[in-house]
């Protein structure tokens, strides 16, 4: 198979750059994924698990340093260091190809080179777009039959003979002193080099479907935020769809999936990880989840903390890096039971209690949507879903409160770009630093975070009715450091709040951040909190937020005048409501 006349012209000139030993072209069929894991079996790139208790399931262990996005080294190459703005790391794309062509030189010599068309959203959504990634790692083209549709169907959704994103991406020799992820949004090219693993090397996902995706979305008018989108269905039947933000390792995949401890009300999956959101003809937002699979992180994935997620990955998954038992099955921490005797940790050595993580803090499981039990039936839907609401969430343990609500389109905005959330272990290595992240978007917003921020703003005129904006923090401690609220499975009860907020009838109270629940009018029947527990997680601090006001200010200042007077305004807003 082969494409459009672009996209070979494309290839040739790759593969005079990289001097494959031969060139293969994905189809995405079965048969090609048998055969590709059959390769990697026989050259130890996998390791087959056990086929009885998970059956076409397999371990990859990705080489010690190159276990986790690598952000210093992701670079957004737009043509002035100002479109990229004060958030992204940045260089001349002139320099940058430069400098990259020297890594690509020669680097696939001696193994094949695989061309992979994917599509990311359904068949046959106008919404979906069309990428090409060029790649000379079998564990990537794996993954990429797992996280995205490959094959034909992607030449069929081409607009043009030039409408898809090129993504190259190289093993290198995998040292982090060669390892660079650069994207240069205005031509619509991925350049990666040096990395095997996850959102570095799988470039459908955090490359294409967010940094570049929302670049392009800027221009054409669509939205690619970092969000899971999930479907609440009450006791009439009713779905309502909400898409929500949140920072990686903050919960998001166990919301997108969470069995409800609420009597009646269920949790549709529709994605957990990206949603790319278009105003309809009738000025209703409309979302799809560009991904065709999940690519979760293992630990803390367990039958209580997310059942549907422990269920999903029993068959047809890529485990990457996490540990191994004596009888052959995945293991890492929080799965539930003790860790066998026995037990070989990530990195293929014998593992002894107290010897830090067996599985890494960052391994993952790459599984097909399809099997999550609680997968919409209409996820797949070419229209997508209506959204009616966004939440943003992240992860702080004072200062915000469980749960409230923006006052209007623009002020869920300016909630949206205040977002903070506390760094964990497994990210930096230092607990509770908060770092600023806007929209749960730092990491993965392909231009000026000013200028998204006006984009955001820009929709109030387009929608018919904008959908209600919410704020969450399933992470506020009390003055012990405990969690002032159990989540997980009771998160439901404000997901509940939330629907009747925006169905109507759901009680509030106004406070000067935002509408928080009234007393009494978050579910909590049959859940036992602490006394005063509820109070304390909904409670709005004084002091806190002027200190949180504070810090705000300083990080909008970086933006100078390309800042949007509208953020401002709220923020000064906000101090005024305060009485500061
Ligand atoms: C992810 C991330 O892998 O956000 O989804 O890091
Ligand atoms: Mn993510």
């Amino acid at each position: 198979m082969s494409g459009t006349r672009q996209v070979e012209k494309w290839v040739d000139e790759v593969a005079a750059l990289t001097s494959p030993a031969k060139i293969a072209w994905a189809d995405g069929s079965k048969a090609e994924y048998d055969r590709l894991v059959d390769d990697m079996l026989r050259d130890g790139t996998l390791l087959a698990l056990n086929s009885r208790t998970y059956p076409n399931c397999y371990l990859h262990r990705s080489h010690p340093s190159d276990v986790a996005r690598t952000e210093n080294l992701t670079f957004i190459c737009t043509g002035t260091k100002e479109d990229a703005g004060p958030t992204n790391n940045w260089m001349a794309p002139a320099e940058a190809k430069e400098r990259l062509a020297g890594l690509f030189r020669g680097s696939m010599r001696g193994r094949p080179m695989w061309v992979i068309p994917y599509l990311m959203g359904p068949a046959g959504s106008a919404m979906s777009r069309v990428g090409v990634m060029v790649t000379d790692s079998a564990y990537v083209v794996a993954s990429m039959h797992i996280m995205t549709r490959v094959g034909a169907v992607a030449f069929e959704h081409m607009r043009s003979d030039d409408d898809f994103v090129r993504g190259l991406h190289s093993l290198g020799d995998l040292s982090p002193d060669r390892r660079f992820i650069m994207h240069f949004p205005e031509e619509r090219l991925i350049w990666s080099v040096g990395s095997g693993y996850g959102g570095n090397a799988l470039l459908g996902k955090k490359c294409h479907a967010l940094r570049i995706a929302s670049s392009q979305a800027r221009t054409e008018g669509w939205m690619a935020e970092h969000m899971l989108i999930l479907g609440l269905e009450d006791p009439d039947g009713r779905v309502t769809y909400l898409a929500a933000a949140m920072p990686s390792a903050s919960g998001k995949t166990n919301l997108a999936m969470v069995v409800s401890n609420l009597p009646g009300y269920r949790v549709w999956t529709v994605g957990d990880d990206i949603a790319w959101i278009h105003v309809d003809k009738n000025g209703q937002l409309r979302a799809v989840n560009p991904e065709r699979g999940f690519f979760g992180v293992a630990p803390n994935t367990s039958a209580k903390t997310n059942p549907n997620g422990a269920a999903m990955v029993r068959s047809n998954t890529i485990f990457t890096n996490v540990a191994l038992t004596p009888s052959n099955e995945p293991w890492w921490e929080g799965m539930g039971p003790e860790p066998p005797a026995g037990l070989i940790d990530w990195q293929g050595k014998p593992w002894t209690p107290g010897a830090g993580p067996a599985a890494h803090p960052n391994s993952r499981f790459t599984v097909p949507a399809q099997q999550c039990p609680s997968i919409a039936p209409n996820w797949e839907d070419p229209e997508g879903v209506p959204i009616s609401g966004f939440i943003f969430g992240s992860r702080r343990a004072r200062v915000v409160p469980l749960v409230f609500e923006a006052f209007d389109w623009n002020h869920g905005v300016f909630l949206g770009s205040a977002m903070g959330t506390e760094t964990t272990a497994a990210i930096t290595g230092k607990v509770g630093v908060v770092r600023r992240d806007p929209m749960a978007m730092i990491p993965f917003c392909g231009y000026n975070m000013a200028d998204y921020f006006g984009h955001w703003l820009s929709f109030a005129s387009r929608l018919k009715a904008p959908p209600r904006i919410f704020r969450v923090n399933w992470f506020r401690r009390d003055e012990q450091g405990k969690f002032l609220w159990p989540g997980y499975g009771e998160n439901v009860r404000i997901l509940k709040w939330i629907v009747e907020r925006i169905r109507g009838g759901g009680r509030a109270i106004e406070t000067p951040i935002g509408y928080v629940p009234a007393p009494g009018s978050l579910d909590e029947s049959g859940l036992s909190l602490a006394p005063g527990a509820m109070e304390a997680a909904l409670r709005v601090d004084r002091d806190e937020w002027r200190q949180a006001l504070d810090e705000l200010r300083e990080f909008y200042e970086q933006f100078g005048p390309r800042m949007p007077a509208q953020i401002w305004n709220a923020h000064a807003d906000t101090a005024r409501r305060l009485g500061l």
